[in-house]
């Protein structure tokens, strides 16, 4: 398994990068809590820069996305954002700063299009940014675990 363990002060995250183990999104989260951890919730600017460093520095990894921890409140799946704003809540219940993590998605996301998606992603591409994604997609994922 392509699997590294990064350390940032507070938390460690560990990258799960096999193409045999790609999971969905409710997967991937029972996976993380089943060994310890969560799926990773990114919403300090230390815990953002250590993952997208991550990602910089490991160019081979095989999968396209990785599912962060970050949904849309369940209730609400496959519906519109409400106000036209998007949604999101951390899987600590906090919601989604918008302000802190707008220059990481990607520049057509979060758009939920055809409002059917509710998870948050970190795309395998050259900027390595996030998206919005469908919950059944299949993928790559990052658990973080805590060392406080
Ligand atoms: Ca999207």
């Amino acid at each position: 398994m392509d699997s590294l363990l990064h350390v940032q002060s507070s938390s460690c995250f560990q990258v799960i990068s096999d193409i045999a183990v790609r999971k969905n999104w409710t997967d991937a989260r029972d996976a993380c809590d089943s060994e310890g951890g969560r799926l990773a919730v990114l919403d300090t600017k230390d815990k953002i820069d250590t993952v997208m460093d991550v990602m910089r520095d490991n160019p081979d990894f095989p999968l396209v996305s990785y599912h962060l921890g970050a949904h849309r409140p369940m209730d609400r799946w496959d519906t519109a954002w409400p106000n036209g704003k998007p949604d999101y809540i951390w899987l600590n219940g906090q919601p989604l700063d918008l302000n802190l993590t707008e220059p990481y998605w990607n520049v057509h996301d979060p758009n939920n299009w055809g409002n059917s998606q509710n998870v948050m992603i970190l795309s395998n591409n050259q900027k390595r940014l996030w998206g919005d994604t469908a919950a059944v997609a299949d993928g790559g994922y990052i658990c973080e675990f805590s060392l406080i």
